[in-house]
């Protein structure tokens, strides 16, 4: 089943696309199967696959400029697929209403793929799920994928670091000069576009930006100092700013191509995954082994009574959790 899956994924089929993903969303053994096959089939390192990634405070306009991005990247005779995660919706597989209506005009295009995952109250995280799209779709020959995210707390920042380039969507309106400084989001960036600038106070936000890049610190983890973020001041409901937009993710592109940056990059996103997973794997033995193991279960126990030290206990759990999980 897997393999003839693979096959049909490698032909482009959208539905078997679309099957691919509802597998990945949902997790479990052929999930990991079909992402193992996948990733047998072929190198994600050396994808050509673009991943832009979009993240941004609700309805800061991500899907209306995935909207436009698609339009752009067609025109180009590129394929484009969108991944639209909200961590915050229970919603998934395309049933995100207003992304519907906001990209709806490329529906019956072969070339676009439109995807919606919720939360799904997954304990994981969405990082994982998106990440397993992103193979689906990178061997399903997209050229471009947009991965577009709600928000910018830590979980938006994991699926971020699927991303090639980290493009975070501001908009003058409330409070975004705020969440520009949360911890995080500076590093993170590669782009910072300031949407609907046909309202008041996109140059003064603008100018912000500039001067917290300005301090940034040479050396700071997951900062390049060999780019600086361009700040680009577009309208999606106006499609003003776009050409600058379009130039500034080549540019982007350019440089990750030079010196082997791209690689390096993926490199890096491909140890954290690997960490991730060493700690999903380790804390599932542990927890198995505080169900079912009698002797854990004493140490709680005795934990509870006082006559064991929650030091203590912590050792013996490792001890044993590493045991059943090696
Ligand atoms: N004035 C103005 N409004 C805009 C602009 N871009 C988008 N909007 C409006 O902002 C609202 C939200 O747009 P979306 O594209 O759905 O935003 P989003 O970031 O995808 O929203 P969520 O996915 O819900 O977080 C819509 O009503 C858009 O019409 C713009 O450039 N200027
Ligand atoms: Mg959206």
């Amino acid at each position: 089943m897997i393999a003839g899956l693979v096959a049909q994924i490698a032909q482009g089929q959208t539905r078997a696309i679309a099957r691919a993903i509802t597998l990945v969303d949902e997790g479990g053994d052929e999930a990991e199967a079909l992402l193992a096959a996948l990733a047998s089939a072929s190198d994600f390192l050396q994808a050509p696959v673009r991943v832009i990634g979009l993240t941004g405070s609700p309805g800061a306009g991500k899907s209306s400029l995935s909207d436009l991005l698609i339009a752009r990247y067609r025109a180009l005779g590129q394929r484009v697929a969108v991944i639209a995660v909200d961590p915050s919706s229970p919603f998934s597989g395309g049933a995100v209403l207003g992304d519907r209506v906001r990209m709806g005009r490329h529906a019956l295009d072969t070339g676009v793929f439109i995807r919606s995952m919720g939360a799904r109250g997954s304990l994981g995280g969405l990082a994982k799920p998106a990440r397993g799209a992103i193979r689906i779709l990178a061997a399903a020959g997209f050229d471009i994928i947009v991965l577009e995210t709600v928000g910018v707390g830590q979980s938006e920042l994991d699926v971020m670091h699927a991303a090639d380039t980290v493009t975070v969507v501001l908009t003058p309106a409330g409070g975004d000069q705020v969440q520009a400084t949360k911890a995080g989001i500076m590093e993170i960036a590669d782009l910072f576009v300031i949407n609907k600038a046909d309202l008041p106070g996109a140059d003064k936000l603008a100018h912000a930006i500039e001067g917290m890049l300005d301090v940034r610190t040479p050396g700071q983890l997951g900062v390049d100092d060999l780019w600086r973020p361009p700040v680009i001041q577009v309208s999606a409901v106006r499609e003003q700013g776009l050409g600058e937009l379009l130039s500034a993710m080549e540019a982007h592109h350019r440089h990750l191509r030079e010196d082997g940056r791209l690689k390096a990059r993926r490199l890096r996103q491909r140890l954290q995954e690997l960490r991730e997973r060493l700690k999903e794997a380790l804390w599932e033995a542990v927890d198995q082994s505080l169900q079912s193991d009698d002797q854990m279960r004493s140490t709680v126990a005795h934990v509870l009574e006082g006559t064991c030290t929650i030091e203590h206990a912590v050792e013996e759990f490792l001890a044993r959790g590493h045991r059943r999980a090696l």
